[in-house]
């Protein structure tokens, strides 16, 4: 056991316990449509923010200090004692990593690449040993100054040559140690200013680089999904993967709409001017929902803060579109959440996360008490019933002329019904 955490319990399903370190509605065995509420939520604690983030902000630096921080193997293996000792307490069934976050980089590439492989047995026999899986494993391709002006789209191609081997040794790592997606964010793949950028060049070298993650995911037998995670803006003024609609675009051209998901997060939907389930509708639509980082920001806000949630009605409206998709296949909940820089103790980093399960609990319960009430999917259902006629399904395959004779001959004169949007508001304010 580690210092850090020595006096917190492990925590469990208590509704009625007057301690904090208990969770109200999160209760793993609970069978919710069939299916129970850990393999429906699938939580993931990000390594990132919890343990490699010092606490600053564009004004002030360092808040935090562990014992952990620090550039040599030591500290990376105190980390991640730390980390796990953290997974057991909240009883999280996935984590996810960067190589960066566990990691100290190495004097070359090569000792870089040795440092995460070492790092990648030590987890391994821990997660052999009863620890939480891996939800995905990515590359951090955005902080060190080599990757200033873009990875995939730099124009240097000595760095796209580097990103490129970095994502190979993580997803040697991520596959070595069974996660279940790879996900690939294009931290400051954008621009920062149209004068000196080429945009034809930068999106064909990522369409390529992306393309090449696809090919050595089957060379290796990977069996994850590869994500996309879209974001508008931030850290450039313009990223490429901007929201899903663009993303899905950008699939299509290059041929990898059947090959990769998208990682959808609460705050980059709100950041690219949708809302959470807009998101999430529109990529379930097109068949490409693959997982969420369930994070928000603060509405006043205007960057990518990542508050844990705490929003039961919008996690609510989030869990209903996962659920009319037919619940997560290799994805899940994953915290892509920090605490505030004044929130020091062990017990806010505990509980902070354990608050975020029990908000998604609530959301995910009156999000399963929706769909099975069924009024509202009736609702959408009879909106849309003339079109289960045969002659309008034929319609779509007829043309303007034919369709206007028809018109004429039937003396068509259609007439206006209610959308019934406020009784729906309504309806939905039942269950949140
Ligand atoms: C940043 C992203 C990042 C990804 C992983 O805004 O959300 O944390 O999830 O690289
Ligand atoms: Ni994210
Ligand atoms: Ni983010």
């Amino acid at each position: 056991m580690t210092e850090f955490f020595a006096d917190i319990p492990k925590l469990a399903f208590q509704p009625d316990a007057t301690d904090e370190f208990a969770f109200r509605h999160y209760n793993p065995d609970e069978v919710i449509l069939g299916r129970r509420m850990e393999d429906h939520l699938r939580f993931a604690v990000c390594y990132w923010h919890s343990f490699a983030w010092p606490g600053g902000d564009p004004f002030g630096g360092q808040t935090f200090q562990r014992p952990w921080f620090g550039d040599t193997m030591d500290h990376a293996r105190l980390k991640a004692d730390t980390a796990f000792e953290m997974f057991r307490i909240l009883g999280v069934p996935f984590f996810c990593f960067h190589d960066a976050d566990v990691r100290p980089e190495g004097a070359s590439f090569a000792e870089t690449t040795r440092n995460l492989e070492e790092i990648t047995e030590y987890f391994a026999a821990k997660m052999e040993a009863g620890g939480p899986k891996l939800l995905w494993g990515t590359a951090n391709l955005f902080s060190n100054r080599r990757f200033m002006a873009g990875a995939a789209t730099n124009p240097d191609p000595d760095i796209f040559a580097y990103a490129a081997a970095t994502v190979k040794t993580c997803m040697d790592a991520t596959h070595r140690l069974g996660g279940a997606n790879y996900v690939l964010w294009g931290g400051r793949e954008g621009y920062e200013t149209l004068l000196n950028t080429d945009l034809r060049r930068e999106m064909e070298q990522m369409g390529r680089f992306l393309s090449m993650v696809v090919d050595y995911k089957h060379k290796i037998g990977f069996k994850g999904t590869i994500l996309v995670e879209p974001k508008p803006q931030e850290p450039t003024k313009h990223q490429y993967d901007y929201d899903v609609a663009t993303c899905y675009g950008f699939l299509q051209r290059f041929g990898l709409e059947k090959e990769v998901k998208l990682n959808i997060e609460q705050g980059h939907a709100i950041l690219a001017g949708h809302s959470f389930e807009h998101e999430l509708a529109l990529a379930a639509s097109l068949g490409v929902l693959g997982s969420i980082d369930m994070n928000r920001n603060d509405y006043q806000c205007g960057w990518d803060t990542d508050h844990f949630p705490n929003n039961v009605p919008e996690v609510a409206l989030a869990y209903y579109e996962v659920l009319r998709a037919g619940g997560f296949t290799t994805g899940g909940t994953n915290f892509d959440a920090k605490l505030r820089r004044q929130s020091l103790d062990a017990e806010d980093l505990i509980l902070a996360h354990a608050g975020a399960m029990d908000v998604c609990a609530r959301g995910l319960k009156a999000a399963a008490a929706m769909l099975e009430d069924g009024k509202l999917e009736a609702a959408r259902s009879a909106r849309y019933a003339g079109w289960d006629r045969p002659e309008a399904q034929a319609m779509l395959g007829s043309d303007l002329e034919s369709i206007a004779a028809d018109v004429l001959a039937r003396g068509l004169a259609p007439q206006p019904v209610s959308a019934r949007q406020e009784r729906l508001e309504n309806l939905v304010n039942r269950f949140v």
